[in-house]
Formats: structure tokens, sequence, C-alpha cells
């Protein structure tokens, strides 16, 4: 390869850290990346997720032609009849009778297209987007406490403070990076504290100093019981209410009358009065504070409560806008923030303007030259999801998200886009459990390929630029979107030819008659031309005028988006749960995510190494409630709600509190028989956001006994039939199934061949250099083989009735071998190597790929007492960080004598 390659700066496409990513092609298809060490993000680092994307820029099942229904079409022929489905329905049923659903991992540039389509010239509100899942509270408590969405802090905050508190963020493993930027921090200065507030005992709360393992949904209480706390300990910033606030009177008076008293906030939320206590106590002395919080806020039914209690205790204070200080919303997606800068949730309109004030809206439809500007919001998710169920919304565009899977209550959801007359999917991925819905399936670009910019949880505008050659027929969803709206007859709204074209418009309608209402401001790039947005550099807005070069920090000196330019603290009651558990559903399911798989898995699947950390789908339970159930950790369930039933792997743990139970929401039809958590949640809604209450769902629990279990490796990926439970793994040179069924099987035998060799169905014979190895005890129900082609491992089955099986992971290491000796082909049935030390277990580290097993050896045969030590012998930690929580759980059992 040429040493002089060129390379691309650009930005991961997974979470709202926004890493920066210097990618560097060795082939229209392929390419190496590290971390940018001059995006001031990260610096350099990467996480788990981000070091292994080059795995996942693979071709093999990738949706590349335009299909209508399973037949191949032009992109003239979809296109065409797009458009003509959508004006059928409009004009029989009115603008209001379709719909846009729409994505965080759009660019901005698409989702810019996609809300001027809907709002400016179909003239709906209806377009809505997977951030209402993710960040809607978040927008809805920044907008009744500041006046507008808006972000006052930044990344370099959380260095500067010296309490930072994470309020239901798993920020380990959702946004590592950031992560491993303060505790970096901190290591530099141990007077530093870290809390954690989350029901969950997670990797993040397991590094911190205090840990307040609050009974879900609590939180309102606890961050009312600290305000009550300020204000009786002395601590609230008079001046600083008086001069640029509004409400704290009435605000105070309820936190006062709901969280009284330390017992009173530690009975409700079911901590030990001395950790409350230290909590309090650390808050009220620590100026430089900042609370940074995600989904255990955002996704619940008093979501924009939670939010606000916690900006009230800021606004309270006088702490935010100020180096070091003030709340931070981790935004989940990579552009969560860009699409809320367009206007894309349906009750925004554009650029930060809502629906409720005329001047905004006869602003807009000047700008636009819009025929007919939608006039009220439209549709939040699950309402839309409903509406369509209902018949009432009758054509959806779908696109860069998969409600059929990440919605609640998925089963409904299913259900409804079976019955809708229309719908269009724009994806990347052919195979995903949304296709089957689609009348039409429109391939976009992907990450890599596609070309605009996002913008990060700090503000933070950065480019996305391609550095691969777009695939088959794939487009960008900006000009696929422009395309149909020319088709709607809207040439001219929609003159666009590249996404600098979309960029400029966007910027110059942010400052269009904008005289300091509005913060969100980048107009001062409104005149970018080509060469200048390809060399733009991240920037923080505002960046107009006033701020040329970005805004770190805002309202150090007041200043809110209100007309009055005082914030408003918020006076909040807790509220009783809409759906709690009860004698039929005593338990609450939680939900999220886990480290190395991003959402509904399509590009994280793919990669070998990050799928071995948590292969399979599981459920979380307290040892307490295990015991109750008659429950072996590793041992399947069922879980069971109003809404549908799910299997998954038991994990018995301590971290969980009793009548808890948490399970991953990564798992998918794709990739798992009844592994998907949304069949489960109830569709329960905040009712100021309309943000899913993912978190609180009552559920059973029940042991599931299948007649067999087994697990299934082989060199393709296979379909194996007759499975109640089956989960697909893909590993480095194999596929494993983990499979269990309820019903016996007579002929495992007879099973494996017409699975393994279907010519043998036939009657014909296998392949030439085949070669079975075969293990047969029917009165034990155990079955093992091993077929080897040319003396290599091809494929091998072993299944129990009753008993253990072995872990598969030396088995699937033999894979990567060539021939197989004696020696080892003697060994495959028993499925164990000879000297346990060859099995390195369950993957630990991912940047080294260190397993349980190597790193349990070495802590315990070189003594080994810190993540340091496991460094320096293993490598171990050193690299990404990602595992550190785990180091440091495994070496703490060790010294437990575990
Ligand atoms: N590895 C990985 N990283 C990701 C993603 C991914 O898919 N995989 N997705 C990205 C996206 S889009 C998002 S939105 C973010 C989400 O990032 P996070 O919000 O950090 O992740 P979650 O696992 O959804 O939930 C966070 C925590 O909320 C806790 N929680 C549940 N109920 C309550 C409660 O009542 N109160 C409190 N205080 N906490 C509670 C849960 O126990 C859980 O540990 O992650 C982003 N980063
Ligand atoms: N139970 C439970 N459910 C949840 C959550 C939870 O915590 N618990 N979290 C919620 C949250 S916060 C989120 S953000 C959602 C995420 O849920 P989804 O948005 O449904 O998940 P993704 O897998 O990210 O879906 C992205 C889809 O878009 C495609 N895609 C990727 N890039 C592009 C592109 O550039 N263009 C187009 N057209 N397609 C693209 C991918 O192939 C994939 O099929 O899940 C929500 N659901
Ligand atoms: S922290 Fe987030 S943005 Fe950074 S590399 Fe990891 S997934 Fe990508
Ligand atoms: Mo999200």
């Amino acid at each position: 390869m040429n040493d002089a390659a060129p390379t691309i700066r650009t930005t991961c496409p997974y979470c709202g850290v926004g890493c920066g990513v210097i990618a560097t092609p060795s082939g229209p298809f392929s390419a190496t990346l590290q971390g940018d060490p001059h995006h001031p993000a990260n610096y350099g680092q990467l996480c788990s997720k981000g070091s292994a994307l080059g795995d996942t820029l693979g071709l093999e099942t990738r949706l590349l032609y335009p299909m209508i229904g399973t037949r191949r079409v032009s992109w003239d022929e979809a296109l065409d009849a797009v458009a003509r489905g959508f004006r059928a329905i409009i004009d029989a049923h009115g603008p209001d009778a379709v719909a846009f659903y729409v994505s965080g991992q759009l660019l901005t540039e698409d989702y810019y297209v996609a809300n001027k389509l809907m709002k400016g010239f179909i003239g709906s509100g209806n377009i809505d987007t997977n951030s209402r899942l993710c960040m809607s509270s978040t927008v809805a408590g920044q907008q009744r406490a500041f006046g507008e969405d808006l972000v006052p802090g930044c990344y370099e905050d959380l260095e500067l403070a010296e309490l930072v508190v994470l309020v239901g963020s798993n920020t380990a493993w959702c946004h590592p990076v950031l992560f491993q930027r303060l505790l970096k921090a901190r290591r530099g200065d141990p007077a530093r504290r870290l809390v954690a507030i989350d029901p969950r005992r997670t990797a993040t709360a397991q590094l911190c100093d205090l840990h307040l393992a609050i009974r879900p949904g609590t939180d309102v209480v606890l961050f009312n019981g600290l305000l009550d706390y300020l204000r009786r300990h002395d601590r609230l910033d008079f001046a600083f209410l008086e001069q640029h606030t509004q409400g704290y009177a009435e605000a105070l008076r309820l936190a006062r009358a709901t969280a009284p008293s330390l017992p009173a906030v530690a009975e409700t939320c079911g901590v030990p009065e001395q950790d409350l206590a230290t909590f309090y106590h650390w808050f009220a002395v620590t100026e430089k504070t900042v609370t940074a919080w995600s989904q255990g806020v955002n996704q619940s039914a008093s979501g924009t409560d939670k939010v606000n209690a916690i900006l009230n205790v800021h606004l309270a204070t006088g702490r935010l806008g100020r180096p070091g200080m003030g709340p931070l919303s981790l935004t989940g997606q990579p552009n969560a923030m860009g699409g809320r800068e367009v206007g894309g949730l349906a009750n925004q309109l554009a650029a930060h303007i809502g629906f409720d004030d005329p001047a905004g809206r006869a602003l807009v439809r000047e700008f636009w030259q819009a025929p007919r500007l939608a006039e009220r919001p439209g549709l939040k998710a699950v309402e839309l999801f409903q509406a369509i169920g209902e018949g009432r919304v009758k054509a959806v565009w779908i696109m860069g998200t998969n409600p059929a899977v990440s919605l609640p209550d998925t089963n409904a959801v299913r259900r409804a886009l079976a019955a809708c007359p229309w719908v269009v999917v724009s994806d990347c991925e052919a195979h995903t459990d949304l296709g089957p819905y689609a009348h039409v399936r429109l391939p976009a670009l992907a990450w890599g390929e596609k070309d605009g910019t996002v913008t990060n949880s700090e503000r933070r505008i950065s480019r996305q630029r391609p550095f691969l050659a777009a695939p088959g027929e794939a487009r960008p969803d900006w000009w696929i979107i422009t395309q149909v709206a020319r088709r709607l007859g809207f040439r001219e709204g929609f003159p666009y030819e590249s996404p600098q074209q979309i960029f400029v418009e966007h910027a110059r309608l942010s400052g269009f008659r904008n005289r300091g209402q509005r913060w969100f401001d980048i107009s001062a790039l409104a005149d970018l031309d080509q060469a200048g947005y390809d060399a733009l550099q991240p920037v923080q807005w505002p960046v107009n005028a006033a701020h040329p070069a970005g805004t770190a920090r805002l309202f150090a000196a007041g200043g809110f988006a209100f007309p009055d330019r005082r914030a408003r603290l918020v006076g909040l009651e807790p509220r009783p749960a809409a759906d709690g558990p009860d004698a039929a559903y005593p338990w609450v399911l939680n939900t999220g995510r886990i480290r190395d798989q991003w959402h509904t898995m399509t590009r994280t699947g793919k990669a070998p190494r990050l799928t071995q950390h948590r292969p399979e789908p599981y459920a979380e339970l307290h040892p307490t409630d295990a015991a109750r159930l008659g429950l072996a950790d590793g041992a399947l369930v069922r879980l069971v709600s109003r809404h549908g039933e799910a299997l998954a792997r038991a994990r018995v743990t301590a971290d969980q509190q009793p009548g808890a139970v948490f399970m991953p929401m990564h798992w998918t039809d794709q990739f798992a028989r009844r592994g998907l958590v949304n069949a489960l949640v109830h569709p329960v809604t905040d009712p100021c956001s309309g943000e899913p209450d993912f978190k609180y769902t009552p559920v059973r629990v029940e042991p599931y006994r299948p007649a067999w279990q087994g697990f299934l490796l082989t060199r393709e990926p296979l379909d194996p039939p007759d499975c109640d439970y089956r989960v697909v793994v893909r590993g480095q040179d194999h596929w494993l199934y983990r499979l269990a069924g309820t019903r016996a099987m007579a002929n495992w035998a007879a099973y494996a061949r017409a699975l393994l060799t279907p010519a043998a169905r036939s009657g014909a014979q296998g392949w030439g250099g085949d070669e079975w190895l075969e293990l047969v005890d029917a009165p034990q129900g155990r079955y093992r083989c091993a077929l080897l082609r040319d003396g290599r491992l091809a494929a091998c089955l072993l299944v129990e009735a009753a008993r253990p099986l072995p872990a598969p992971d030396w088995l699937a290491g033999l894979f990567a071998e060539g021939r197989l000796d004696d020696s080892l082909r003697r060994r495959l049935l028993s499925g164990r190597p000879a000297s346990p030390r060859e099995a390195p277990g369950d993957l630990v580290c991912y940047c080294h790929g260190i397993g349980l097993n190597t790193l349990k050896r070495a802590i315990r045969d070189q003594d080994l007492r810190t993540p340091e030590a496991i460094g320096a012998v293993l490598g171990a930690g050193t690299q990404c960080g990602s595992c550190l929580p785990e180091l440091k759980a495994l070496l703490e059992a060790f010294s437990q004598g575990g």
C-alpha cells in the first residue's frame, strides 16, 4: 500500500460523545481507523465500539438496491411509487393522514430536508423521531427551565468539576470516552468525587465514590430533598435566584412539602440515610459540581419532572455556565442534538422555533416560502404508531430507525405496521425486523459513505466525511427525500444538489430575524462554500457575529431564552407511577444497554470481538429472587408482562436490587428467537414529553425449563429449525447458535445430518472429505457430534437434556485451526481442552482480546492487586479502558476470597 495513503477526518457514528476518527482507506470498501488526536471530544481515544468500526464495514448484509416488495426496481420506479403512494393518501385523507418517523442517526442535512418537506410543504406536523424515545424529556425539561432546549455546559466541565453526579447514566458503558476523561481528571486529584444514582450497581457505579441505589423512579423526591436540604443549610444563591429566575418560592415550597427530611427521603428512595446525607453534604459544599444524566432520567413516566428536579438545584445554587459546574445532559445518538436543531420532533417547528409562537411560524413560512406550513404539532412516536394501528395515519416513511424493535409494546407496533396501507423504509441493511412490513425499501448510504454534519452532547458540530465508495445503488438520505419532494410537486423548495447547500440554508434559517431571541444560531456558518464546508473544524454553537469562534458555555450571566430573560424553577410534586407492580406482575423490568452492542446490532453484531462480551440476551436478578424462583445463574427464564413475553439467560447478581429485573434492549428476531425486550415493555409515556417509560414495566419472571439445551458451531451461517429458544453469535471464523427446545427430539443424529449435510437428506453421499464424530446417549438425553471437512472442523452440535453443557469457547477457537491432529480430535466430543488453561473464558478486555479465565489465572498466580498491575502483565485495560470496571470488580471478588 501507498505510504502516503490519504487520511480523512470524520466522526464516530455511535454515541453522543461524538469522537473524532481518522480513516485511512485501504480499498474502495475498507479502511483502517483510529482516534483523532486533535478532536476536542476525544483527543485520540476510542472505546470498544469505536475501535471495532473497521470490522463493521462489510457489504454482505447491506441493502444495495431499491426494492418494491421482493422485486428489485430502478430508483425512478421506486421514487415514483413512494411519491404516488403519499400523494394518493394526502389527496384522499389530508396531510395528517401521512407521517415520517426519522432518527438521531441521520445527519443534520438529511433531517433538515425531511422536516422541511413534512412541516413546510406536505403541511403536517407528523414527523417524529427516535429522539422521542431518547432525549425528549430533556428537551421538554430544558424548555420549561431555560425557555429553549439548551445544554449550558461542556465536556471540559466534567474534568474541572470537584463533584460529578451521574444520574441514570451508565456512562462507563454508554459514553465510555467521556467516562475515561472523567476518571483521568480524577486520578490527578483524589479529592474529586464521583456519585452514581442508579437502581443497579452498574460498571459506572462500581467506579464511583458513592452509589445511591435508589428505588426505581424516585429521582424527583431525591432532588426535591436536595433542594430543601440546600435551603435548610443556607446554600441557596439568592442573588442569582432574584436576578435571573422565577418560580423558586413555589419550587421550594413543594420540595419542603414532598421531601421534608433526610429520613423521609431515605425511606422513599430506599437508600441508607447516611449515604443520602453524604451526597447532600458533598453537593452543598462543592460549588464546582456537574450533574450529568441520561436515560434513567429521560425514559420515565416522570422524565420531564426528573430533568427539572435536577435543573432546579443548579439554578437554586447559581451553578451553571461557569467552568466546572452545571447540568449536562448526555445525548444518546451521534446526532440527537442536530435533529433537535432542525426541529425534527413533532412538537417543534424548525430551528428551535415552536408552533405556539405566531411570529416564529410567520418567519419560517416566509423563509421556506412554504405553501402550507403546519399549524400545530404532530403525533409523538408512541401516539403515531397507535394512530397507524387505528387507521388514522395511513402512510409512513421510516428512516434510520427500527420501530418494530425499539418502540415499547412491539407486538402492537408490528400489528399496526402490518395493517398500514403504505410503509416506506430507508435503511442501510437488507435484513431487519422492520423489512417485512415495508412496501418499498430504499437503500441509504451508511457511515463512511455519507457526508454531512452531526452535533454532539456539548453542542459541538463536527463533519462526517465519506472515505468509502458508495456501494451498489445506495444513495444519501437527503438525496432520496429531495427526489421524493420534487415528485410531490415541490421542486422549488428542494433544489439541493449537495449537503453543503442544505447546511448553509439551515445556518441561514437559524439567524433569520434572530435578534438574540433564539440561542440556537449558527449564522456565522451561513456563508460556507464547498471548500469551507469540507474544511469545517469542530465548533460549539452558538456561532454567530457575537461568537464567531463558537461558545463553550451558556448563561454565566443569565440571559435565558424566555422574553423576560429569566429561567424558571419548576415546582414538582412526585406523581405515583401510572403502571406499577402488582400481585400478577410483581417485578419491575428495567431495560438498557450493554458495553459492546449498539441498539439493534445491525453494525456491532457483525464484529466478532464485540459479540463476545455479552453474547446472549440476559435477565439480571437479585440472588434472593433467584432463590425464590429456584433459579441458578445461567438458567433460562421467561419474562411475561401484560403486553408480551421474552426468554433470556438468568444472571444472578447482587448488583441488582430485589424485585427488579434488568434486560438489555439489543436482541432482535435477526439474532434471537424471543429475545426482544420491547415485546414486554408497556406503552406508558411521560405526559409532558411523550417519552416512553422504558425502565419501569411490571413483569412476572418464571423459570423456563426446556426439554433440552444445546449449542451449534458452524463455519457458515445456518438456520437450525425446531428450537423455541435460539440465539446466534457471530464469532471469528464461526457462528455460534445457542439453542433450547421444549419438545424432546426423537433423533438427533438425523437432525444433525439434515442440518449440516443437506445433501444427505436426498440420500446422496455427503461431501467427499466429510468425517463424522458422534456420541449418542439417548437415555441421558445427550447427543454430540462434530463434522470435519478435509480434516478441519466444519461444525459441531452438543445437546444435553439435563446436565450442563461445556462452555463453547474452546471448540469455537478450533475453527481458526487447520487440520486437527489426533489429540484434538479425541477431545472434540468432550468439548473441553486437555488442560483448562487453554480456555480463555468470556472476553473482558476487548482491545487485547483477554478472557475472564486468563485474567483470573493471572490475578491468582501472580498475585495482582490493582488494575494497573493487571495492565502491566497482560495489557488489559490499558487502551480504551472500557473494561476497567470489570477488572476492578474481579480484583474485589478475589480480595474477598472469590
Ligand atoms: N454501548 C452502547 N452505548 C450507547 C448506546 C448503545 O446502544 N450501546 N446507545 C446510545 C444511546 S442512543 C443512548 S440514549 C445512551 C443511553 O445511555 P444510558 O442512559 O447511560 O444507558 P441505559 O442503559 O439506557 O440506562 C442508564 C441507566 O438508567 C438506570 N435507571 C433505570 N431506572 C432508573 C431510575 O428510576 N432512576 C435512575 N436514576 N436511574 C435509572 C438503569 O439502571 C441504567 O443503568 O447510550 C448511548 N451509548
Ligand atoms: N426497552 C428499551 N427500548 C429502547 C431504549 C431503551 O433504553 N430500552 N432506548 C431507546 C433509545 S434511547 C433509542 S435512541 C432507540 C434506538 O433504536 P433504533 O433507532 O430503532 O435502533 P438502531 O439500531 O440504531 O436503528 C437504526 C436503523 O437505521 C439504519 N441506519 C443506520 N444509519 C442509517 C442512515 O444513515 N440512513 C438510514 N436511512 N438508515 C440508517 C440501521 O441499519 C438500523 O436498521 O431505542 C429506544 N428503545
Ligand atoms: S465514546 Fe461514543 S463516539 Fe466515542 S468512540 Fe465510543 S461510541 Fe464512538
Ligand atoms: Mo438514545
